[in-house]
């Protein structure tokens, strides 16, 4: 039988600084006051009045997120997860990775986000492997979102076709049947 978290997820191929959406995550770093990627996208995208709140909040360890407004962008808020860097594996990064999914998830319960787009965290400066990040993400949220039934929607972001086709298998794998 289906997993109806499964039916919960959409994959999509985008910038996601466009998202009309409750929420978006943003794949941070632990200054918390912006830099390149999809980081930078959104800084540029939601206007200066986002950084000004991001220096109030001290930074963010890796592992954790933070939740901003949105300003200038569509979506009403931004969660700030910060990723691990890619060490090769055995610095804890699956469980770092693993704990920004459950991390936004929470920010999405206290927020009342029905909404929810993620970048591919840690896939790009941070070198994570897309394969084995696209397997954590999914996994980590499927199991999240038994708890979640406000959530109506997780898209997952990919922003070239490496990292799509890279999601579109690993859904495959754990959502065999969706
Ligand atoms: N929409 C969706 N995804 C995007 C966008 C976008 N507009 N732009 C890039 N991506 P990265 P990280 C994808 O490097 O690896 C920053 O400087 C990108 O193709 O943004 O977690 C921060 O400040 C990749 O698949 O984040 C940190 O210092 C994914 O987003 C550091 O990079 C993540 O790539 C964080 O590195």
């Amino acid at each position: 039988m289906t997993d109806p978290a499964c039916n919960k997820f959409r994959l999509v191929k985008g910038d996601i600084t466009r998202m009309e959406v409750d929420a978006i995550v943003n794949a941070a770093n632990s200054s918390l006051l912006g830099g390149g990627g999809v980081d930078g996208a959104i800084h540029r995208a939601a206007g200066p009045e986002l950084l000004e709140e991001c220096r109030k909040l001290g930074g963010c360890p890796t592992g954790k997120a933070k939740a901003t407004q949105g300003y200038r962008l569509p979506a009403k808020y931004v969660f700030h997860a910060v990723g691990p860097v890619w060490h090769g594996g055995d610095r804890g990064e699956d469980e770092l990775l693993a704990s920004c999914y459950r991390e936004c998830l929470h920010l999405a319960k206290q927020y009342g986000v029905r909404t929810l787009p993620f970048p591919a965290i840690s896939c790009g400066a941070y070198g994570f492997p897309v394969e084995r990040a696209a397997r954590i993400a999914i996994r980590t949220l499927r199991e999240g979102l038994q708890s979640q039934p406000q959530i109506e929607a997780v898209y997952l972001v990919c922003f070239d076709d490496h990292t799509y086709r890279a999601y579109r298998q690993a859904l495959k794998e754990e959502c065999p049947d969706a």
